[in-house]
């Protein structure tokens, strides 16, 4: 039987991954490959870097020692890409074939359907069986429909799955329990400790690697939180279903200056990189609940988000792509101002969240959404510059994921296809949602002024700015009728003061990262 060749990306670090079903560890050789271009096609953050690359060795171990044989490649040797890795691989083990599991980018998979004629070779793409609903069935699903609401999708998955079902009704009567969920912060929540970051022999030598080879990169390398083997994953998961699930629901949209990781899983990382599996997870969580140990309504939320939204956006990807990530359906141009990659401004929101970004690559999902987000949407950001910054920046970021979260549902640059109305907020709802307030150089109560807080005017200014827009879309109708009931000199005064704001901006000089 002649050899194949089998490529696993760094997000495919699954033992159970298709492109090793129906595999020969006798006969079949394991590529793995640190390479420059997946290192460089974006500005990764340090410890995203470091995390890919210590759990890649990891697994590349754990394959040798299950029988595999595995050519690995590490960064030090400068490949410039996986084609350059493909190429030295196919010299040195002559096989008949590539095997790939389907990756989770578009632009890696649009090269793969180049290489049966770059190599020469017959080249088998294997669907990506860790998600729930395959790119076909997600399509197959979308075909004819008017509407595109991810609760319809998500309740598909629940029958599919059984999660949360009694024969084919809702646990507890009822889909969906957010309504339960987001309560403000509290000063006086309990919040579990971090986790421990991982340190054994791997990492910390792929942590001094990192510093040695990318000191340019965004953010800091130590102290490094995350996990870099799939018992440290398991480790990891287990302290949340313990400890954090029960209060997850909650607390889900508080933030808390300084209580960076709340009562959120802290688990996407892991579970993008393949070394959790999303259903048994949710199998998990579904067994904290059943055991009386997490309300329903905890667990209920933490299951939508990863069978029902982290399903939904993969399906929107691929649904859309190429075209998606062009789209600017309200063409911002604005670059994305310079404090997003030093936290250096006097809004301490913006600073909080952007200054935990560089410490630990992570913030949580109201963070993502409604700080850096909403800003950069109320600026008028070009969508694509915000698209890069949130692909690099985040330790859990892959485009498939991250793409339609950043342009449809946080920069409403996809004409409302993903969220109906654009995540647009003034200072109170970051003053009723957080302490980021208190001590901040802005009044969040002052609309105009010196020290009124620049989200208000900018809110208004956003509404006034895309006025004809929102008068087409029936979910904008409450803050448009707003906007015209205020006296003309109020209007006035607050298109200035957004005016000052943008104009202040722009005389910052341009940032390079
Ligand atoms: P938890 O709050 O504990 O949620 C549990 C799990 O649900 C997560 O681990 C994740 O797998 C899934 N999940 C929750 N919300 C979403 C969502 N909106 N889309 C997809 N999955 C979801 N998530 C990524 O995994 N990678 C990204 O690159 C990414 N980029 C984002 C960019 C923006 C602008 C926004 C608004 C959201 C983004 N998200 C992304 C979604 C979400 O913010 C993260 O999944 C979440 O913050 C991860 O932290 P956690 O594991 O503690 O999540
Ligand atoms: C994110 C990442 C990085 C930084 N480096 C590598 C690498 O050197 N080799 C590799 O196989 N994968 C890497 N990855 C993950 C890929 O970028 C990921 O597989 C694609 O973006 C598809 O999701």
């Amino acid at each position: 039987m002649s050899r194949n060749l089998i490529l696993i990306l760094g997000d495919q670090l699954s033992p159970a991954i298709s492109s090793l079903a129906g595999a020969d560890p006798r006969r079949d050789v394991v590529l793995m490959a640190e390479v420059l271009a997946e290192a460089r096609y974006v500005d990764h953050h340090k410890q995203k870097l470091a995390l890919v690359f210590a759990a890649m060795r990891h697994f590349a171990e754990d394959l040798r020692t299950a029988g595999w044989q595995v050519d690995y490649r590490r960064i030090d040797e400068r490949l410039p890409d996986l084609e350059a890795a493909l190429k030295a691989a196919i010299a040195r083990h002559a096989p008949a074939q590539i095997v790939a599991t389907e990756p989770g980018e578009w632009r890696l998979w649009q090269a793969m359907q180049g290489w049966r004629a770059r190599f020469g070779l017959p080249v088998t793409l294997c669907e990506d069986d860790r998600f729930l609903c395959s790119r076909a069935e997600f399509a197959a699903w979308a075909t004819g429909r008017k509407t595109f609401v991810m609760e319809h999708f998500y309740r598909l998955m629940r029958r599919r799955t059984g999660l949360l079902m009694e024969v084919d009704q809702p646990a507890g009567g009822r889909w969906n329990f957010d309504t339960e969920n987001r309560a403000p912060a509290q000063d006086s929540l309990f919040l579990p400790a971090p986790p421990e970051g991982a340190r054994d022999e791997i990492t910390a030598e792929v942590l001094a690697m990192v510093g040695r080879n990318f000191p340019e990169s965004f953010g800091q390398l130590t102290p490094f939180y995350w996990q870099t083997t799939r018992a440290g994953a398991e480790e990891a998961r287990d302290r949340f279903l313990r400890v954090a699930l029960p209060e997850f629901g909650t607390y889900q949209d508080a933030m808390l200056a300084d209580r960076r990781w709340m009562y959120h899983s802290l688990l996407s990382p892991y579970l993008n990189l393949g070394l959790l599996d999303p259903l048994d997870l949710c199998r998990r969580a579904e067994a904290e609940w059943r055991a009386g140990r997490a309300p329903l309504a905890a667990v209920e939320g933490f299951i939508r988000q990863i069978i029902g939204w982290r399903e939904y956006v993969r399906g929107v990807y691929w649904l859309k792509m190429p075209g998606y990530a062009a789209q600017n359906g309200l063409n911002a141009h604005r670059p994305l101002p310079g404090f997003y990659w030093t936290a250096q401004t006097r809004m301490r929101c913006l600073a909080q969240v952007i200054g935990q970004t560089i410490e630990t690559g992570y913030a949580h999902h109201i963070q993502r959404l409604m700080i850096t987000g909403t800003y950069a949407l109320l600026i008028g950001t070009n969508p694509a510059a915000v698209h890069r910054w949130y692909l690099g920046v985040y330790v859990d970021a892959y485009e498939w994921v991250e793409l339609p979260n950043t342009l449809g549902m946080s920069q409403h640059a996809d004409g409302g296809f993903l969220a109906t109305k654009p995540y647009a907020a003034s200072a109170n709802y970051i003053d009723r949602m957080s302490d980021y307030c208190q001590g901040c150089a802005f009044d969040p109560k002052a609309r105009t002024g010196p020290r009124a807080c620049p989200w208000n005017a900018l809110y208004w200014d956003f509404i006034a700015r895309h006025a004809g827009q929102w008068a087409r879309n029936p979910r904008m109708s409450l803050p448009l009728r707003a906007w015209h009931a205020k006296p003309e000199p109020e209007q006035l005064a607050l298109r200035a003061a957004a005016a000052k704001h943008l104009a202040e901006l722009d005389a910052e000089p341009p940032y390079a990262p």
